[in-house]
């Protein structure tokens, strides 16, 4: 059994006893070793005491030589253990020459410098670095880099590294060398290089300043032609920064890199992202919508970094919510930005619920800003990247644009060039605006979802309506005691006629704008009164999602039926549809499904027929809960009945409804040119739902339509659409649909991961001997972790059905990989172990099953730390109102 890994504490942080103030890298790459020269130009900090001896991060390096001023150290003057070096003795300032021999073939974990196709390339965050060289590896050291890059003209003809070439040459063995020079002092994890035979896409881009930035996407050269609407989201990012914070590109050359083996999406390297290739390349006949507004998110997000991240970074790991959360914000206001906003929100708050609310009700529950850690790469969650974006929104809501643009300003005032906390923030909120946010700061250290619940009293006679708003927060397993939090609620109110009314509260004199407002729960419970009604209004409560918070109100099925045919607030008139959707979907687990009542089917069918109505918030409100969010709301989550209700509740509605369906189906087809707008984003959504629809009665008809809408696809999407169809179908025909797809796309592994995750998702109830059956597939390497995600990461993580068998047997299927991936790729294997970690949420027998998979994982040996502690969690936490055997 492998030891509990040692914890890292908040607590715990120190500042650096040793700054290095400059960054001398030279590479020799080669596909046999590279070798790494390093010199350090290092002063020890203000306060630490002479005889401090210098310590150093590395991992997985061959020293090769040390010298401190110019003088080789021998073994006495250092030592060197798994983790890093230490040289006992060291002036005040010196310089230190590192020399070390990597092998980037061998590196499976693709975290520091590794090969992917013909490339070679880096990713540092969080701790790849040390596996480069011996370096104070902690995001509070920040320093200047020069790097020269040497290899093999012919095979690397790129050479890149961060900020600017300066100098170049070529050998006379076939080399050549490039120096790069970044003038911006950064923390090691943004360090980037790559090297390769790559496609150059070109442009540029003005600043309103009139700074001129050479813009450039590098790709192999089989994907050249796929690079346009990433160029075209970069400069669409530049702009929009520059328009709504006045933030400017500080580089004069801003590069992006794909690479098809890649850990995560992308990285915001300074000046030389690097990305997965799903994250850049695009074209109509292999990327579907989501692919193609994905990419314009996560250029966008990695751009945004450029300042709060990059300008401005992070203390220390635990802060990386101050990041991140700030950063995907950022990015949901661009995207929102560039159309379709309500939809947006709409999908955030789904992949929050989907993703986050799990997370924070099971045994991995920790802040935003987590205290303790095992392995840091286990924190790049839902958590501090969704949560943590919440938080941020948050800010907005209660400061307004302005007041947020003011605090933001305020902030990289005062910290730019620094490494800081998410307090540092807080206070230039709080600064820029004269505003408490005290309590508020109680987001960032308190996990779990609260609660908030409604009651609500109108008295006819004085129009008075009076709200009492309380908030709890079950205990989490890190953390018992749980605080008041600082969370806005804003409020509708709605007329019998659908209008907004006006909104007075107790202490004011004249009545605002009929509208939303914001009301502020700060304590435990509190009472809100506002008169003036001339009605008893109906509540829409939590608009546009302003708190990630579980709202407790008791909704009649005819209020939201109105809420769902009325609401001013888009999101909350969806919200009113999945309410409906759910709580009709919930007794059907309990009683066995029924018949869909009459109100629910005519508020579905109103909305189908309503040709006024955006295509894309059709399609959201027709778009039943997913089986997560039912399960969400379960003591125990019992997988075959909540499957079975939501098919009854799809196939009952497209029985009642096939002829609005295949009217809307008609209606909706998109002519012409393909082009990613919103407009035709949506109909292409609403038209591929209808046949999702039309497809769950089965018949011989619907068979034929997805085999038609197949072959008439002009588009990924729609193609897509029709094959996740035909992977649910026993037909030879749709097998044979499958089979032509993959002929079709053996050569282009974005495409070909498609086809693994569809049939990984499918609903057919032999899907785990099918995708066992392409585990074998010559396709199939479980070293790309794009590959390893679209196969068994998406049917353990996205088909509950298939991947909860009541004998175990998905579970064991996982547990095999995790075991077999754990060696090769630690972070991969740990992000699927969490597949496992909520096993006390079933039923006894497939608890069992999932905990006795845990212990086999953790039976093995030498696990690595980050598996070991995302086992260990899972086993170890239980909660006090959860089986704890
Ligand atoms: N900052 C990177 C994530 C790095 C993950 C390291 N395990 C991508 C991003 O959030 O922009
Ligand atoms: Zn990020």
């Amino acid at each position: 059994m492998s030891a509990k890994p040692k914890t890292v504490h908040l607590a715990d942080y120190t500042t650096p006893p040793y700054l290095v103030d400059e960054v001398a890298l030279a590479f020799d790459l080669d596909e046999e070793h590279t070798d790494v020269h390093s010199t350090l130009t290092v002063r020890r900090a203000p306060g630490t005491p002479a005889d401090c001896p210098l310590r150093l991060d590395g991992e997985d390096l061959t020293l090769l030589s040390l010298a401190l001023d110019r003088q080789p150290l021998n073994g006495d003057a250092y030592t060197l253990d798994d983790h890093g070096l230490t040289v006992s003795e060291v002036p005040e300032t010196f310089t230190l020459e590192i020399a070390t021999r990597l092998r980037p073939q061998d590196n499976t974990q693709l975290q520091g410098l590794y090969r992917s196709g013909g490339m070679f390339c880096t990713q540092c965050e969080a701790e790849g670095f040390r596996r480069i060289t011996y370096f104070p590896d902690r995001p509070d050291v920040m320093a200047r880099y020069t790097v020269t890059v040497t290899a093999d003209k012919r095979r690397y003809p790129i050479l890149l590294s961060n900020g600017n070439p300066v100098a170049n040459g070529d050998l006379d063995n076939g080399r050549h060398w490039v120096r790069w020079q970044d003038p911006f002092p950064k923390p090691s994890y943004l360090f980037a290089l790559v090297a390769g035979d790559l496609h150059c896409h070109e442009d540029r881009h003005t600043t309103r300043s009139g700074r001129d930035i050479r813009l450039a996407i590098y790709t192999e050269h089989e994907n050249a032609g796929r690079t346009a609407h990433a160029m075209d989201s970069l400069k669409a990012a530049m702009h929009w920064d520059e328009l709504t914070y006045g933030l400017e590109c500080d580089l004069d050359n801003y590069l992006v890199v794909a690479v098809g083996d890649f850990n995560m999406g992308a990285m915001e390297n300074k000046g030389l992202n690097i990305f997965n290739t799903q994250y850049i390349l695009a074209r109509p006949d292999v990327a579907t919508d989501a692919d193609y507004v994905n990419i314009e998110a996560v250029i966008g997000h990695e751009y945004f970094h450029n300042w709060t991240g990059n300008r401005v970074t992070l203390r220390d790991w635990f802060q990386l919510s101050l990041k991140e959360g700030l950063t995907v914000f950022r990015e949901q206001q661009f995207s929102a930005y560039q159309g379709a906003p309500a939809v947006r929100r709409i999908q955030e708050v789904r992949t929050l619920r989907a993703a986050q609310f799990p997370e924070d009700a099971g045994p991995m529950a920790h802040p935003v800003r987590p205290s303790e850690y095992a392995e840091i790469n286990n924190f790049y969650t839902a958590t501090v990247y969704m949560k943590g974006a919440e938080v941020i929104r948050m800010y907005h809501t209660l400061l307004g644009q302005e007041g947020f643009r003011r605090g933001l300003a305020l902030y990289f005032e005062r910290h730019d060039g620094q490494a800081v906390t998410c307090e540092d923030f807080l206070a230039a909120m709080a600064d820029a605006n004269d505003m408490d946010l005290a309590r508020f700061g109680r987001w960032y250290e308190q996990s779990g979802t609260p609660v908030v619940s409604v009651d609500d009293a109108y008295d006819a006679a004085t129009g008075t309506l009076t709200l009492t708003l309380r908030q709890h927060t079950e205990p989490t397993p890190d953390q018992r005691e749980k605080h008041p939090l600082h969370i806005p609620i804003a409020l509708g109110l709605v007329d019998s006629e659908g209008r907004d009314m006006p909104i007075r509260l107790a202490d004011e004199s004249a009545a605002p704008e009929a509208g939303t407002r914001v009301l502020e729960l700060r304590e435990q419970a509190q009472t809100f009164t506002i008169s003036g009604l001339d009605e008893r209004p109906t509540l829409s409560l939590l608009r546009g999602f302003s708190a990630p918070v579980k709202l407790d109100y008791e909704y009649t099925e005819e209020t939201l039926a109105f809420l769902f045919a009325n609401d001013n607030d888009e999101f909350n008139r969806w919200e009113a549809g999945q309410r409906l959707a759910t709580r009709i979907m919930l007794r059907w687990v309990e009683d066995g499904p029924g018949e869909i009542p009459e109100t629910f089917l005519a508020a579905f069918r109103q909305t189908l027929e309503d040709e006024q109505a955006d295509p894309a918030l059709v399609a959201e409100a027709l778009t039943l809960p997913p089986e997560s969010f039912i399960a969400e709301h379960m003591p125990v989550i019992r997988v075959d009945a909540i499957h079975q209700a939501r098919e009854t509740m799809r196939q009952g509605l497209a029985q009642a409804l096939a002829p609005q369906l295949r009217a809307a189906y008609q209606r909706h087809r998109v002519d012409g040119t393909y082009r990613p707008r919103p407009e035709d984003i949506g109909r292409r959504r609403l038209r591929n739902l209808a046949l999702d629809y039309l497809a769950s009665i089965g018949d011989e008809r619907a068979l034929e339509q997805c085999l038609a809408h197949y072959d008439e696809a002009d588009n990924m999407t729609d193609t897509m659409a029709a094959l996740a169809l035909l992977a649910d179908s026993p037909e030879p025909r749709a097998a044979e649909a499958l089979e032509r797809f993959a002929e079709r796309w053996r050569d282009d592994p974005l495409v070909l991961d498609k086809w693994f995750r569809v049939q990984a998702l499918s609903r057919r109830p032999d899907v785990l001997e099918r995708v066992r059956e392409l585990t074998r597939h010559p396709a199939f390497d479980p070293r790309n972790p794009n590959r390893l995600r679209a196969l068994v990461g998406a049917f353990c993580q996205g088909n509950a059905i298939g991947f909860h068998q009541s004998g175990g047997e998905g579970y064991n299927f996982l547990a095999d990989w995790v075991i077999d991936l754990d060696p090769i790729n630690p972070q991969v294997a740990a992000r699927l172990t969490t597949a496992l970690s909520r096993w006390r949420r079933y039923d006894e027998q497939r608890a069992a099953h999932m905990r006795t998979a845990l212990e086999r994982i953790e039976a093995q040996p030498s696990l690595s730390k980050d598996v070991s502690e995302v086992v260990t969690r899972s086993l170890e936490r239980a909660y006090d109102n959860e089986r704890t055997d």
